[in-house]
């Protein structure tokens, strides 16, 4: 079916982190490759300079400053994460007809009140009997949520890998038996057991750059390596090799939110980080998870992993025994693969976006 083009004004605040950004680009440019003309607000792009250096031809970057550049309003408009539009720009939707469509793309989590959130509408008063209607999208795990981030070709380009090429030019040289892991976390309490369990194992630990290879310096002081476990720093990656790195490991730590999805398109093994928050709201996130990744899983797999990601996810302090092994990782990963194989045949988030605001697809 014939494409139908439209103008999208993507919204971004840089809250903390790489993610806010990382999302943002990651739609900015699947909008872009399913023939949508798109402009990235963003209020600070330096992240990009790493993560796509290359840009995307299809995706147009406007400073987001304040005061703001005073644009026309697309056809669509998507804040990310309730990051609020200009109020200028709103007035400006406002005097529109119709109004551009208003999107609010929200956190991704598991827990039930996003499948009963996902698509309700908000009103909100522009001007004096001016009421425009934003409209809630929630990513998820079901059929009944707003879907996750994936771009068309993703999954052919991630069976076509070649590992041993892309390794390679990253200089990254496993030792004959030797697994690959990779670790993206915040601070974590639980890190020294977390590498005295790798340790028991031939592993390759490929740390990658920031936090990460700060918490590993603190937790391994004067020492390099540990047992069996060696360390290898990595620069920062462009996303698209940060998505080869996902794929070319056999077990990856994530965090946050877009690594927590691109490690579930990977298909391997992974251990996820959520955002610490104080009142101990992540662990009810990662519950929520767990109840629908671990959903039928034989108990030999189940118990350990949800003790696994439990630690992981402790504060402050986390008991991850280091003599508590990995979870078996032949069951482990087919599970990983069951699960990205469901999560493939639900629509993704863009195909949703696209079919709510009127595209043929
Ligand atoms: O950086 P994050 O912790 O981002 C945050 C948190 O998720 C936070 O809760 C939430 O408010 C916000 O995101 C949405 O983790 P995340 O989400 O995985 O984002 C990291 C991004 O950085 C992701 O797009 C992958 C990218 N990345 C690279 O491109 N290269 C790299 O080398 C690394 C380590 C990451």
């Amino acid at each position: 079916m014939a494409a139908m083009t439209r103008a999208w004004d993507v919204f971004c605040r840089v809250i903390d982190n790489h993610g806010d950004l990382g999302v943002a680009w990651r739609l900015s440019a699947d909008l872009a490759a399913r023939g949508q003309q798109v402009r990235l607000w963003v209020d600070d792009a330096s992240a990009l300079a790493w993560m796509a250096p290359h840009g995307d031809p299809g995706v147009q970057l406007v400073a987001w400053t304040d005061p703001a550049p005073d644009l026309a309003p697309a056809d669509v408009v998507v804040e990310c994460f309730g990051c609020d539009p200009p109020q200028r720009f709103v007035e400006r939707m406002a005097a529109m007809t119709p109004a551009p469509v208003w999107i609010n793309l929200e956190y991704l989590s598991a827990e039930p009140y996003v499948e009963r959130s996902h698509g309700l509408p908000s009103p909100v008063q522009v001007a004096p009997g001016r009421v425009l209607e934003k409209r809630f999208h929630f990513p998820g795990f079901t059929a009944e949520t707003g879907g996750l981030l994936r771009e068309p070709g993703l999954l052919d380009a991630r069976r076509g890998f070649d590992r041993d090429r892309w390794l390679q030019a990253q200089g990254i040289a496993a030792l004959p038996g030797e697994r690959l892991a990779s670790l993206f976390c915040y601070a974590n309490a639980a890190l020294p057991a977390l590498l005295g369990m790798l340790a028991a194992e031939p592993t390759l630990l490929l740390v990658t750059a920031g936090v990460a290879a700060g918490e590993v310096d603190r937790a391994l002081g004067a020492m390099r390596d540990r047992g069996a476990l060696r360390i290898q720093k990595l620069p920062y990656l462009t996303q698209h090799d940060y998505d080869r790195l996902l794929w070319a490991c056999d077990l990856n730590f994530v965090r946050g939110e877009d690594s927590f999805v691109r490690a579930q398109w990977a298909g391997a093994p992974f251990v996820w980080q959520a955002y610490p928050q104080r009142d101990g709201a992540h662990r009810v996130k990662v519950d929520a998870y767990l109840d629908r990744f671990l959903g039928g899983a034989d108990p030999a797999l189940a118990a350990p992993l949800r003790r696994l990601w439990v630690a992981w996810n402790a504060s402050p302090a986390a008991a991850l025994p280091a003599a508590d092994p990995l979870p078996a990782m032949t069951a482990w990963r087919a599970r990983c693969e069951a699960w990205r194989d469901a999560l493939a045949a639900q629509p993704d988030l863009v195909t949703q976006l696209l079919r709510y605001t009127g595209h043929p697809s």
